[in-house]
């Protein structure tokens, strides 16, 4: 009997969270390696959210699709993360009038500087977050996504103080 073979799960599938309170997307695979303390600092906080890769530029149909489903399926606020001639997150904040927080990747060629401009330059009226270059904006994309949900919400409130009050006894009064 010839076995059919299974079929291999597609890279490009995006998995769907349930109930996604932030979606986090990034432009190429390459940006996960930063992007991942953004998704790595929520679930610490309990917040549920969806990665995704999607690129404005070289799979905007996909962007524009993800967005709107990931908004009807409860998302409050996005993150972006890209790198060079950077327009993921003016794209997703021109998609939606939720917060959108962008993290801009380092580059070879101009160290993330290329990266940053892109997502500053916004024209007024399409706002969006900008965070430090590198791994501390990624954090603090996800610090701040916490710290707007924490609004309305108790429990991600009392998650937030406690991420505050463990950081700060975490940092040695003297070095070890
Ligand atoms: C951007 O181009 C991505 O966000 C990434 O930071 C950069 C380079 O992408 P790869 O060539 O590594 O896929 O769109």
């Amino acid at each position: 009997m010839v076995r059919k073979p299974t079929p291999k799960k597609s890279r490009r599938t995006t998995s769907k969270t349930k109930n996604p309170l932030v979606g986090i997307v990034m432009g190429s695979q390459s940006d996960w390696e930063i992007m991942r303390h953004a998704a790595d600092t929520l679930k610490k906080l309990g917040i549920p959210n969806e990665v995704a890769v999607h690129s404005a530029h070289r799979t905007p149909e996909r962007l524009v699709t993800w967005v709107k489903d990931v908004e009807e399926r409860g998302a409050k606020v996005f993150i972006a993360g890209a790198g060079m001639a950077a327009a993921l997150p003016g794209v997703v904040a021109a998609m939606t009038p939720k917060p959108v927080f962008g993290c801009p990747m380092e580059t070879r060629v101009m160290g993330g500087i290329d990266s940053l401009l892109s997502m500053v330059q916004m024209p007024g009226g399409i706002p969006v977050g900008v965070l430090a270059i590198g791994r501390a904006g990624a954090v603090n994309a996800a610090l701040l996504s916490a710290a707007v949900l924490a609004i309305g919400d108790e429990k991600i409130a009392k998650s937030v103080d406690k991420f505050r009050i463990q950081q700060t006894k975490a940092v040695p009064i003297k070095p070890k």
